[in-house]
């Protein structure tokens, strides 16, 4: 691309000869091109064409202070003007690293003490995978090392991460790469798995998967249980309010290590810090990414409980593993202004008391419209379940043909009408910002009801519904 002022087209035809986006058919967008996002300021984005769209994602489940935060570039700009990288090996440090340490320890469980730092959430797991593995080696007990984990987790795209997630699309893909000793459980889908039963049973049957796979595989052997709160990219999985109370009893009883993957749930998403603060349950590793620095510079990392960084520290010695941006200081000051904000501003308490519980009430009249089977959310989480026919409940509804891509249909008009809702199949899902207002809730719900009906227009056009 060499025009000086390239044209959209100019910029999509540069884009697909040359990167490949991840989780893309690269050719399949060359014949669309992609949608070039220019700029961001507060909940919205725009486009090259000059679209705005409302950003019912926050980027990718990340922006959670907003776009457009001059004070968060200020203090990266003066980081790096002073000190724009120096590495933590070697027995050095630097500043904003050890303080964003500090303050992370300040608003984590008690119980959480020390964090080590990457530049991803697939590199915070990849790490988790080997503390585990450690943990258990240093306590005598090396054949402990099996690590439980969900279909339809996402935990990364590094080998482990991926090995540990539970997306078939992308186990098919792993040949012969996987890492060994890892295995799933079923997930605490209710729409899925609770015909017949009450929330509340369906999520002691969930949670009883894992103590019946631990008994299959020998306590002896099982090292941890990973799991997100509540699912991101596996379509906002809510768990039953039983779910997590039982596993962390299951848990507790065998001795495990409970991994809580908060690259999602954490730094306000749920109007908690963290989504083991909103579960009430007491991981030993809490993996997080994203929120950290709302986006604005790559940070990820892993709080460390008291349990495991005690042995490490006080037997394990050198502890061979970390990446030259570990605790990168640019990054960290990116992360202490974006937390200095989510304080001062009281982002978490406005969730928790004032957003949530309005989108709640917003997000679930949509369960009138002809498409809508269920339509929940947590915290600031939300997903809709868009169905051919409703039956007498949400379990006998009649799903569209999966070939029909109805989700995918759905999330198109959804961008022509300014909003940016993601299709999980036909579940339709949102994260907006933390600092979306009531009033930018009742635009959104408009566009997403726009969007619902535009769908159902169609689908009636083609003789589908
Ligand atoms: N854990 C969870 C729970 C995540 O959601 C990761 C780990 C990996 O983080 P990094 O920083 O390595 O990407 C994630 C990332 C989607 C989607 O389609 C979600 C993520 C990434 C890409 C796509 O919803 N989450």
């Amino acid at each position: 691309m060499t025009t000086k002022n390239p044209t959209t087209r100019d910029i999509q035809q540069s884009d697909s000869s040359h990167y490949l986006h991840p989780f893309t058919d690269t050719k399949s967008l060359a014949n669309t091109g992609a949608r070039v996002i220019v700029k961001g300021q507060g909940i919205y984005i725009w486009d090259s064409e000059g679209q705005r769209l409302l950003d019912g994602m926050s980027g990718l489940w990340c922006v959670n202070v907003g776009y457009g935060r001059k004070s968060i570039a200020d203090a990266v700009y003066a980081q790096m003007q002073e000190l724009p990288y120096y590495n933590s090996f070697f027995q050095a440090t630097n500043v904003p690293a050890v303080q964003l340490a500090a303050t992370l320890v300040e608003i984590s469980p008690a119980h959480f003490n020390h964090v080590f730092f990457t530049n991803s959430g697939s590199e915070a797991n990849d790490t988790n995978l080997r503390l585990v593995r450690r943990y258990w080696d240093l306590q005598g007990q090396k054949e402990r090392n099996i690590i439980i984990s969900r279909h339809n987790a996402y935990h990364g795209s590094t080998i482990a991460a991926a090995t540990l997630g539970g997306m078939s699309g992308m186990h098919e893909q792993q040949i012969g790469v996987s890492i060994p000793n890892v295995v799933h459980i079923g997930q605490p889908y209710y729409q899925e798995g609770g015909k017949g039963k009450s929330p509340e049973e369906f999520g002691l049957e969930a949670a009883s998967w894992l103590e019946k796979k631990i008994i299959e595989l020998g306590a002896e052997r099982v090292a941890a249980f990973i799991a997100e709160p509540v699912q991101g990219a596996g379509g906002v999985i809510i768990p039953p309010s039983t779910y997590w109370p039982e596993i962390q009893r299951i848990c507790d009883k065998y001795g495990m290590l409970l991994i809580a993957d908060e690259v999602i749930c954490g730094f306000g998403r749920l109007g908690y810090w963290f989504g083991s603060d909103y579960f009430g349950i007491k991981p030993d590793l809490m993996t997080f990414a994203k929120g950290v620095t709302s986006g604005y510079f790559p940070l990820g990392g892993v709080l460390v409980g008291d349990r495991v960084a005690n042995v490490l520290i006080e037997q394990g010695g050198e502890f061979n593993h970390g990446f030259t941006y570990s605790g990168h200081p640019a990054a960290c000051a990116a992360a202490l202004e974006n937390i200095r904000i989510i304080q001062e501003e009281k982002l978490i308490e406005k969730v928790r008391d004032e957003t949530a519980p309005y989108l709640k009430n917003k997000f679930e009249t949509l369960i009138d419209h002809p498409l809508v089977n269920v339509a929940e959310s947590c915290g600031l989480v939300a997903g809709l379940n868009l169905v051919k026919k409703k039956g007498a409940t949400i379990h006998d509804g009649v799903a569209f043909d999966s070939t029909l891509k109805v989700g995918m249909l759905c999330r198109g008009y959804m961008f022509a009408n300014g909003v940016i809702m993601r299709a999980v199949g036909d579940r339709m899902i949102i994260a907006p910002p933390l600092v979306i207002t009531k009033t930018e809730i009742d635009e959104m719900i408009t566009l997403i009801r726009l969007s619902l009906d535009a769908t159902l227009a169609e689908l009636k056009k083609r003789g589908e519904f």
